[in-house]
C-alpha cells in the first residue's frame, strides 16, 4: 500500500512540473476571439485533417465544437472556464511526441463531434453523455509519452507500479480529472453532485475503452449486437457499449481519412512505433516487436492492410450497419486499404 502511495506521488509530481496552468494572457486572447463557424473551421465532415491549420484555430475549433452542441448552455459552463479548460489539455500533450499530441486529440475529438452531430446520435444520446464524450475524446491520451503500456510496464517508471493493466489510459484519466479539478478550468462546476459523478464515471469509461486490447474485449458482444440488429437504446449496457466503440471509432479515425492524410499520418504513427522499438534495444536490450522494428520499415504497407482487416474494418462495418450515417467511415477506410494493398502488389 506504501508503495502504492509512493508511486502516485512520484506520478502526480512529474505531472505537476509539467504545469498544468495556462497564462492569463493566452485565455484572454482566447476568450476575446471572435470564434469561426463550423463551417469556416471544416468541422462538419469525416475528413477533417488539421494539417493546415494555426495553433489558435485549433484551439478555436473545440469551443466550437463545444457551442454547437450546446453544452455551455446545458450545464452553465462559463465561457472564460471553458476557454482556459480548452488551453490546459492543449498544453497537457506534448510537443515531442509525433503521433499522441493535441493533433490526435483534436482529430478524435472532431471524428467524435461529427457523429455526434448526426440525427440518429445526437436523438438518443442525453447531453450528459455528449459532455462525457467531448470531454474524453479530447483527454483520452493525455500526457502521453510515445510509448504504449507494454513499454511503460516493462520500465521502472512510477507509473508502470500505479495500476496492473491499461497503466496508460488510467493516467490520462487521472490527467484529465486533474485539469476538470483545477481552479480556473472546472466545467463540471455547475453539474448536481448527481450528474458530476455520473459524468466522471463515463468520461473514465471512455478513456479506458481507447485501450486496443479493452477493445478487443468488448467489441464482440457488439458485432453480435450489430449483426442481429438487437442494439438497444434502452439498456444501459447497450449504451455503454456503443459509447466505447465510438470512442474507439474516433480514436483510430486516420485510417478513414483521405489518402493523402492516412499516408501522412501513418508515417507519423510508423515514426513513433521505431523511436519506442530504438529505446526498447537500446534500453532493455531487447529484440521489439515487428511493427516497432524499423529494420521492417519496408513492410509498413502489408502491416496498415492486417491493422484494417483485423482492427479498424470491423468496427466501421459493424457501426456503418447500425447508423447509416458513420458509412464514410467505413468508405474511406476501405479506400485506403486499396491504397495499401497496391503498394504491397507493387513490390
Ligand atoms: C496493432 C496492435 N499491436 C499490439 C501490434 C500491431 N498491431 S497491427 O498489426 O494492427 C498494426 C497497427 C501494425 C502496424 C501499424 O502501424 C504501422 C505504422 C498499426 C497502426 N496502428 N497503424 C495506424 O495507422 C494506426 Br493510427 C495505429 C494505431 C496506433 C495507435 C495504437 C495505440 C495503442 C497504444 C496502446
Ligand atoms: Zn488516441
Amino acid at each position: 500500500k506504501a508503495d502504492k502511495i509512493r508511486a502516485r506521488l512520484a506520478v502526480t509530481k512529474e505531472v505537476l512540473s509539467y504545469q498544468i496552468s495556462v497564462s492569463q494572457e493566452e485565455i484572454h486572447d482566447l476568450e476575446e476571439s471572435v470564434i469561426p463557424s463550423a463551417d469556416a473551421l471544416c468541422l462538419l465532415d469525416f475528413s477533417f485533417s488539421d494539417f493546415n491549420m494555426s495553433q489558435t484555430a485549433m484551439t478555436q475549433a473545440v469551443v466550437r465544437m463545444f457551442l454547437d452542441l450546446n453544452l455551455p448552455q446545458d450545464f452553465s459552463i462559463d465561457y472564460k472556464i471553458l476557454c482556459q479548460w480548452v488551453l490546459s489539455i492543449r498544453k497537457c500533450y506534448r510537443n515531442n511526441v509525433v503521433y499522441h499530441n493535441w493533433s490526435h486529440a483534436l482529430r478524435t475529438a472532431q471524428c467524435m463531434f461529427v457523429m455526434l452531430q448526426t440525427k440518429e446520435l445526437k436523438s438518443n444520446f442525453s447531453s450528459l453523455e455528449v459532455l462525457a464524450l467531448m470531454i474524453a475524446s479530447l483527454s483520452h491520451d493525455l500526457d502521453h509519452r510515445g510509448v504504449n503500456n507494454s513499454y511503460i510496464e516493462r520500465s521502472n517508471q512510477p507509473l508502470a507500479q500505479l495500476y496492473g493493466h491499461s497503466s496508460l489510459e488510467h493516467h490520462h484519466n487521472d490527467m484529465c480529472l486533474l485539469i476538470l479539478n483545477n481552479p480556473g478550468s472546472q466545467i463540471l462546476s455547475s453539474l448536481s453532485l448527481k450528474e458530476y459523478g455520473d459524468c466522471v464515471q463515463m468520461i473514465e469509461k471512455n478513456i479506458l475503452a481507447t485501450d486496443l486490447a479493452i477493445y478487443i474485449e468488448k467489441r464482440t458482444k457488439f458485432f453480435k449486437l450489430a449483426q442481429n440488429n438487437s442494439c438497444l437504446w434502452k439498456d444501459e449496457g447497450h449504451r455503454e457499449l456503443l459509447r466505447s466503440m465510438l470512442m474507439t471509432a474516433s480514436d483510430i479515425c486516420a485510417i478513414t481519412k483521405p489518402w493523402p492524410v492516412q499516408k501522412r499520418i501513418a508515417e507519423l504513427v510508423a515514426t513513433e512505433f521505431y523511436a519506442q522499438g530504438d529505446r526498447e534495444k537500446c534500453e532493455f536490450n531487447i529484440q521489439p516487436i515487428d511493427v516497432m522494428d524499423r529494420e521492417n520499415s519496408s513492410r509498413l504497407p502489408h502491416m496498415q492492410v492486417d491493422y484494417i482487416d483485423g482492427i479498424c474494418s470491423p468496427l466501421y462495418e459493424a457501426l456503418a450497419s447500425i447508423f447509416e450515417s458513420c458509412s464514410p467511415l467505413k468508405e474511406g477506410c476501405r479506400g485506403n486499404k486499396k491504397h495499401w494493398q497496391q503498394l504491397v502488389d507493387s513490390r
